[in-house]
């Protein structure tokens, strides 16, 4: 729209057209009160009934709210306006009207379910606290992908429509490709992983990945958005250090441009940049720290995976984050090396947030014979991979990386109860549109 002025660049003095939607009408009496809403905030539209004519006061005070509209008038200083301004019409155009029976109260007034925010979610993102969850998570995803540009990472994005399933086939999502079975892709472990064999070294991708997890938690997704990272000549304690910086700069970031958007959702109290280096504690510490703990009923062992109540006991005690390295083998997937020296603990690596996992990553097993070795154990065909254990065979760097959930990462920089929280049109169990 040409010559349109947002309501936070209405400036006293000036003609200007505002157009949004209508948030509020008080009707005093003599004087009326249209309160306009745009992306940058509010202003006020002043309707003296007997001074303007009678057309212009009935458009502008019977109009529904959350209609929109466009306000044409000389904008004056007011102190009693809650901006300061507001403007003296001498138009105003209806140009979309709204239903009076909306599914969900933009103005915050009513409580509304969070289905039903994630059904209604055009409404539900005219909330100034709402919106400020993405306009904080576009930041996240900008310092993110800024902090691998600057480790001499080159952006990739790698195919969603895949063959094969790399993080265990009971998650995977089948479809049919022109006949064919195929999957959605669980992650670009495999991809990411031939590119720091090209001559790129280091790459880093930012997208979907799918999983057919069928249990319904605050913290998982089945579309989710991950942050992965690849490295040649890295081993998993460089990778970690990537990982580190990565999370840090985000905090940074975030402290830097949201002040606002901090407020607006109402945590700007609890927010604080990471301090100190996350600390690195072996899988072999942590399950003798969460044993310590009493939180268990029972005594964890060498090669159990770690329970949920035990990653909060261990995360409360430490109050930030952290990682766990050196896992049992048997655990972790066949990408990740195992040390030369004892075969039985691998190099692969978890950050932990106090209240969740945050990201897994490792060294790779860039041998060839070794590789194909680890598809055997796990069950897996190598020949069905031979795209990618070809590739092994002409030169292939040792390297390490990881992926970091990103919704997570907005979830827990925000503190936000639910994962969904996260995602403007969230994939879950129960969820499949909008
Ligand atoms: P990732 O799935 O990325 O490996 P994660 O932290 O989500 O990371 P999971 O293996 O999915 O790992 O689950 C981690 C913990 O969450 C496990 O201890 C598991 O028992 C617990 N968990 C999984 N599903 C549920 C559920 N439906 N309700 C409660 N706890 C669950
Ligand atoms: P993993 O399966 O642990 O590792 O996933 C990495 C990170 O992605 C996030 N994540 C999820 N977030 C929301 N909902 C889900 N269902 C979900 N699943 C995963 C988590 C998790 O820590 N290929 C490896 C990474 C690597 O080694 O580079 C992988 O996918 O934050």
């Amino acid at each position: 729209m040409q010559d349109r002025t947002y309501a936070a660049d209405a400036e006293p003095g000036s003609r200007a057209t505002v157009a949004g939607w209508v948030h509020e009408i008080r009707d005093l009496g003599g004087i009326a009160f249209l309160i306009l809403r745009d992306t940058t905030g509010r202003i006020q539209v002043k309707f003296e009934k007997d001074e303007m004519d009678d057309e212009l006061v009935e458009t502008g005070l019977d109009v529904s709210r959350e209609s929109v509209v466009a306000v044409t008038g000389d904008v004056e200083e007011e102190s009693r306006a809650p901006t300061g301004v507001e403007v003296v019409p001498d138009s105003i155009e209806v140009i979309a009207p709204a239903d009076t029976d909306l599914p969900l109260d933009p103005s915050g007034k009513v409580d509304a379910e969070l289905s039903t925010r994630l059904d209604n979610r055009t409404l539900d993102l005219r909330k100034p606290d709402v919106k400020a969850i993405f306009e904080v998570r576009a930041e996240i995803l900008r310092a993110a992908r800024e902090e691998l540009r600057a480790v001499g990472c080159t952006e990739i994005n790698t195919p969603k429509i895949v063959a094969t399933g790399t993080e265990g086939g009971t998650e995977l999502f089948p479809i049919t490709y022109f006949g064919e079975e195929a999957f959605m892709n669980q992650s670009p472990q495999l991809f990411k992983q031939l590119m720091v064999g090209s001559g790129l070294e280091r790459v880093f991708e930012i997208g979907p990945i799918f999983r057919a997890e069928e249990h319904n938690t605050p913290r998982h997704l089945n579309e989710a958005t991950s942050i992965d990272f690849e490295g040649a000549f890295c081993d998993h304690s460089d990778a970690m250090d990537v990982c580190e910086e990565v999370v840090k700069g985000v905090y940074e970031a975030v402290e830097e441009n949201c002040t606002a958007q901090l407020e607006a959702i109402g945590v700007a109290d609890d927010f604080s940049v990471p301090d100190g280096e996350f600390p690195r504690l072996t899988y072999e510490e942590a399950i003798e720290r969460i044993n310590a703990t009493g939180a268990l009923d029972q005594q964890l062992v060498w090669g159990d995976d770690l329970p949920t109540e035990g990653e909060h006991a261990l995360g409360e005690e430490i109050g930030g984050h952290y990682f766990i390295t050196d896992w049992p083998s048997e655990i972790k997937p066949f990408y990740i090396k195992d040390y030369d020296d004892d075969e039985t603990v691998s190099t692969g690596f978890d950050l932990m947030h106090p209240r969740m996992e945050l990201v897994s990553g490792g060294q790779r097993e860039h041998r060839h014979d070794h590789l194909i070795e680890g598809f055997k154990q796990q069950g897996l065909d190598p020949d069905e991979f031979e795209y990618y254990t070809k590739m092994f065979k002409y030169g292939m760097p040792p390297h390490a990386g990881w992926g970091l959930g990103g919704e997570r990462l907005v979830m827990t920089v925000l503190g936000l109860d639910n994962i969904r929280e996260a995602v403007i049109f969230p994939r879950d169990r129960q969820r499949l549109s909008p």
